[in-house]
């Protein structure tokens, strides 16, 4: 079949290039001139584990191109973002805003026809498609729509959410299982019959709002863990102990999992979609905004805790480790990382530096502040107290264990067997 993706973004990019690569022939449709111009030049506009050699292959063979016009295609894609109001607008604070979906939409309406399967995988609120499947049906009232007509429909619509990591896209784009959930029953088939082209996971079908509150279920689970894991950091601090090693003892009973305690939760994903849960019941949900809350706050510790030890050596030169939002990627944004740095560097200025090796130079809002981005090693010669907020794994070698006239505040865990390393309680320790 032909294919159409809308959105190429993190996710819509290498879905559509995976799809070229089974050899289906791909138009990739997106509202930016400049990341069309790009892809159609055979290169990338995002950062991602050999996407720049596999789209440069699929466009070279004729396989994917890209446009801001859409054209007609037997099966559409929709991989667009799904951000909510953070300022309270349009039904409350973390409101889902789903209108780029609905814009793609009315965008692919005019060029559906007979035998097309419409699918969705925007992580997206519960309802989400059947909304789309009424736009779509009051911009095509000559088609017959699943689920509105007992006669066979026109089209198919589904949900299939991606559930990739960014930095393992490619590999979990094909070999993850995936939920497909179709407005109707046959709906669903068609889908399926679509992602067994291109995925080697297994398939699930389901309904479409199953599908839906699956995706955002998968991260709220992971936000509530990670939650319990930042809390008991905190908890630890309070009373004088070394999570980790309360967390690494824990963990050796076989049934206890718990994850890594950090600076906060960043990334476009779990910090975003359990609100969508929230916002659909704020009642029933007690759990889920609370889990929010912790890891919100946990930035929010990690900064006085920071100031704490900063201000009580007023001579001591720092290194922030790390922006990303997470270890061993270049993406800085909604990174905790990075929002503790500004607001260290608004309170000391030039005293903090900033060491990311995978920035080439520092974000807009560290320009005229005076502060230098340093390499690890300048670093280690320069400064004297060492703030940890990304596990990249380049720092993780750094040899600081010889290094004891050095205060670290290691807030990923990555020097566990530092002797001197001031970890979440010994930070406190060192202040009193
Ligand atoms: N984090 C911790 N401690 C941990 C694990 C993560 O503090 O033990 C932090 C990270 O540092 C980061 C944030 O959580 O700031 C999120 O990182 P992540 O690696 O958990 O997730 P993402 O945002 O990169 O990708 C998630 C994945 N979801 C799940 O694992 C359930 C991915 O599979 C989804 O496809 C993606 O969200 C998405 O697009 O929804």
């Amino acid at each position: 079949p032909s294919v159409c993706v809308v959105g190429l973004g993190y996710i819509g990019l290498p879905t559509a290039a995976v799809i070229a690569r089974a050899g289906c022939k791909v138009l990739g449709l997106d509202v930016s001139q400049s990341v069309v111009d790009t892809i159609n030049r055979g290169e990338i506009h995002i950062e991602e584990v050999d996407l720049d050699g596999l789209v440069q292959g699929v466009v070279a063979r004729g396989l994917l191109s890209a446009s801001t016009e859409v054209a007609p295609a037997d099966v559409f894609v929709i991989a667009v973002p799904t951000p909510f109001h953070k300022d309270g607008a349009q039904g409350g604070k973390h409101a889902p805003d789903v209108s780029y979906v609905l814009e793609a939409g009315r965008t692919i309406a005019p060029v559906l026809k007979h035998g097309d399967t419409v699918i969705l995988e925007s992580t997206s609120p519960v309802g989400t498609t059947e909304e789309l499947r009424d736009l779509i049906a009051k911009a095509r009232p000559d088609l017959k729509i699943p689920g509105l007509t007992h006669e066979t429909p026109d089209i198919s619509i589904a949900y299939c959410p991606e559930r990739v990591l960014p930095g393992r896209i490619l590999e979990e784009l094909t070999n993850n299982d995936r939920s497909i959930g179709g407005i109707t029953p046959r709906c669903a088939r068609k889908a399926l019959a679509f992602y067994k082209r291109f995925v080697r996971g297994e398939c699930v079908t389901t309904d479409a709002r199953s599908a839906e509150m699956t995706k955002l279920v998968e991260n709220a689970y992971r936000d509530v863990n990670i939650a319990f894991a930042n809390e008991l950091s905190i908890v630890s601090d309070a009373m004088g102990l070394d999570v980790w090693e309360v967390i690494r003892l824990a963990n050796r009973h076989p049934r206890v999992n718990i994850l890594t305690p950090g600076p906060g939760v960043g990334g476009h994903c779990i910090a975003v979609d359990p609100w969508f849960i929230v916002h659909g019941a704020p009642e029933e949900t007690p759990l889920i905004r609370t889990a929010r809350g912790v890891n919100d706050h946990k930035m929010h510790h990690v900064i006085s805790k920071a100031e704490g030890l900063i201000e009580a050596h007023p001579d001591a030169k720092v290194a922030c480790l790390g922006l990303a939002f997470k270890a061993n990627i270049d993406d800085f944004r909604e990174s905790p990382a990075r929002f503790i740095t500004s607001r260290l560097v608004r309170k000391f200025g030039p005293r903090i530096h900033v060491v990311e090796p995978y920035a080439e130079e520092l974000p807009i809002e560290f320009t005229d502040t005076g502060v230098a981005q340093i390499d690890i090693d300048e670093a280690l010669e320069t400064c004297d107290i060492f703030i940890v907020l990304v596990d990249h794994d380049v720092f993780k070698v750094v040899p600081l264990a010889e290094r004891t006239e050095k205060l670290v505040y290691d807030t990923r865990g990555i020097w566990p067997d530092q002797p001197r390393a001031v970890r979440e309680d010994a930070a406190r320790l060192k202040l009193a």
